[in-house]
């Protein structure tokens, strides 16, 4: 029996239809070959060109909402902790580094800055996290910190002026590396001023005496071997938005 829903398809029929589709594909290669080039002709922003990062701002103005010190970074039982920890970035981690003679440089105020040993870090009230470390190259690692939450930090040397301000920025001792963080990222309770891991002291590859841990964010703002801190209503710099990343960088 035939297949009443069977058409008739003539030659002509295949012909006009071939055209079509090829017409369609040329109409959209020209529209993204000149909407490239239009794009790289914009001005550059920080490693990457206005449209692009008005894009990542808009993101940043609206996934930032979502951040709050009730939403935890998931963590893991201890046994879950990678051994070998994986070392990954070593900018700003020169060799003529003397971590005996290092302080923590905390610029309260222009002409008011207050040098840490990390003794007295240490006597503050320690905390643990075991979380999935992810870094934007596409790896993660259940890794084990320990050190002391930025909040209690902050209360205990009267930071109170600075963390009403907008941003926290870190510097390595060389200069050679540079985070900014939002506030509220910085306050989390899961951020940590970090001198151990695996409950060892931190190797100085992973940014001893102290680095930062801060599991809101991806790995590139875990500033390893900080320097200075300083506090700004302002963008402080940042080594990867300087060359193109986003700069909330938020998980
Ligand atoms: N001083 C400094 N800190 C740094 C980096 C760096 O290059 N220099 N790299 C960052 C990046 S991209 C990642 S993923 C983490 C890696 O931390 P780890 O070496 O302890 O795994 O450190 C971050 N902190
Ligand atoms: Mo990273």
């Amino acid at each position: 029996m035939k297949n009443n829903t069977e058409k008739l398809v003539t030659k002509s029929h295949i012909r006009n239809r071939t055209i079509f589709s090829f017409s369609v594909l040329a109409l959209f290669s020209v529209f993204i070959f000149f909407g490239w080039r239009w794009l790289h002709n914009q001005p550059d922003d920080n490693g990457t060109p206005k449209p692009v990062r008005n894009v990542l701002n808009f993101d940043e103005s609206v996934f930032g909402n979502f951040l709050s010190n009730d939403h935890l970074a998931k963590t893991f039982p201890v046994s879950a902790a990678v051994k070998n920890v994986r070392v990954n970035g070593s900018e700003g981690m020169s060799d003529d580094f003397d971590p005996a003679s290092w302080k923590l440089k905390v610029a309260r105020k222009p002409g008011d800055t207050l040098l840490i040993t990390l003794d007295e870090i240490k006597k503050l009230p320690k905390t643990e996290i075991i979380f999935d470390f992810k870094c934007i190259e596409g790896w993660s690692q259940v890794t084990h910190w320990g050190g002391v939450k930025f909040s209690d930090f902050a209360k205990k040397y009267g930071l109170d002026d600075q963390t009403a301000m907008k941003y926290m920025g870190l510097i390595t001792p060389d200069a050679g590396y540079y985070v900014g963080i939002d506030m509220p990222s910085v306050m989390h309770p899961q951020t940590l001023l970090c001198y151990e891991m695996n409950g060892k002291p931190l190797p100085m590859n992973q940014g001893a005496p102290l680095r930062l841990i801060i599991p809101v964010k991806y790995g590139i703002k875990h500033l390893k071997r900080i320097g200075t801190m300083f506090f700004s209503n302002e963008r402080p710099p940042d080594y990867w938005y300087e060359r193109g990343y986003d700069y909330f960088s938020g998980l």
